[in-house]
């Protein structure tokens, strides 16, 4: 029984790379003749007892039976009994055996299904492991990537300090052409001051110190040449230092000029038409020697008559003179 029992070969799992496979350490045996083998045993059997029974039969049939006495008889019969229970009890090993290299069969089968599933689970990791890889190998270039982004901003952090001084430069640049902006605007203004100026010295006004003065052509009674400077936008000059008076005497050259300097209107005190006040203490040296001295008591308005410091006359108002108007100098809006 045991010898049987040691031709049933057990299955060996074994790993060669990735490949798995089941299969027994030698090749299966073929079940085929072992069956063969136990039928024929059977059938043997079966006739070894058949002969017995017909023996037995016959025996009874020729006649009584032979006398217990007959020893050798009785042996023999005795080894027919012992060799059909040894055939009885190989039959049945057999037919267990049978039974049970049928179950092994079942097992192998089994595990052939295990094998295959195991081989497709294999197949199913392989190519997960594949997938991995790529995801590795993109994920490794994403960080090249990435690696030369941060060189890259390791470069333009490097370039911060000198943009940072450019930009310096660029502000104290801002600031120099902000300056030359406000001086073009100074610029452009006194430009059109003088333009006006210019304007106004081709219709005969001459400036002086923040003023100007129109020296008339025609001559006038002295509320006419005040109609006129008012007409003007002015009024008939005061005078309200030296240097006016000097700037006026000299311009007259000579020849006689109304001022705006009247006794009319206003108790015959002297006052200037364009509202500036009198001081007559300081004015006392731009008359003549002598004058105002109201001739004949009719003289309330008052001319420069010489090319001197001392150039003042009063005079009739009502006399027909050359004029001077005077307005403050006021730059029009550019
Ligand atoms: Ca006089």
């Amino acid at each position: 029984m045991k010898a049987v029992e040691s031709e049933v070969h057990d299955a060996h799992f074994t790993v060669d790379k990735q490949n798995i496979s089941l299969w027994p350490r030698e090749p299966p045996p073929k079940t085929g003749p072992y069956l063969v083998l136990g039928r024929c045993l059977t059938v043997r059997a079966a006739v070894v007892l058949l002969t017995l029974v017909l023996v037995s039969s016959a025996l009874n049939a020729l006649g009584p039976s032979p006398r217990p006495a007959d020893p050798w008889f009785m042996g023999t019969m005795s080894d027919v009994k012992t060799s059909a229970q040894l055939l009885q009890g190989r039959v049945d090993n057999i037919s267990t055996l049978s039974s049970e290299i049928k179950r092994n069969s079942g097992g192998v089968e089994a595990a052939g299904v295990q094998v295959r599933m195991v081989n497709a689970s294999l197949d199913h990791v392989r190519s997960q492991i594949q997938r991995l890889e790529i995801s590795v190998k993109e994920a490794d270039a994403r960080l090249q990537k990435l690696t030369s982004s941060w060189e890259e901003v390791d470069k333009l952090n490097a370039q911060i300090p000198e943009l940072k001084r450019d930009l310096d430069k660029a502000s104290a640049l801002n600031a120099k052409v902000w300056d030359l902006q406000s001086g073009l605007g100074n610029i452009s203004k006194m430009l059109k001051q003088q333009n006006d100026i210019l304007q106004m010295m081709s219709q005969g006004w001459k400036y002086f110190r923040g003023n100007v003065y129109y020296f008339s052509v025609m001559k006038k009674t002295w509320y006419s040449a005040q109609q006129f400077c008012v007409s003007r936008e002015s009024h008939l000059t005061s005078v309200t230092s030296e240097s006016e008076q000097e700037f006026l005497y000299k311009m007259t050259d000579g020849l006689i000029y109304w001022i705006g300097l009247t006794k009319a209107g206003s108790e015959w005190d002297w006052h200037w038409v364009d509202d500036t006040p009198f001081d007559k203490l300081q004015s006392a040296r731009f008359w003549i020697p002598g004058e105002p001295n109201n001739s004949e008591n009719n003289e309330h308005c008052a001319n420069i008559k010489r090319s001197s410091l001392r150039s003042w006359n009063d005079a009739p108002c009502d006399i027909e003179l050359l004029f001077i108007c005077k307005r403050p100098y006021v730059p029009s809006e550019p």
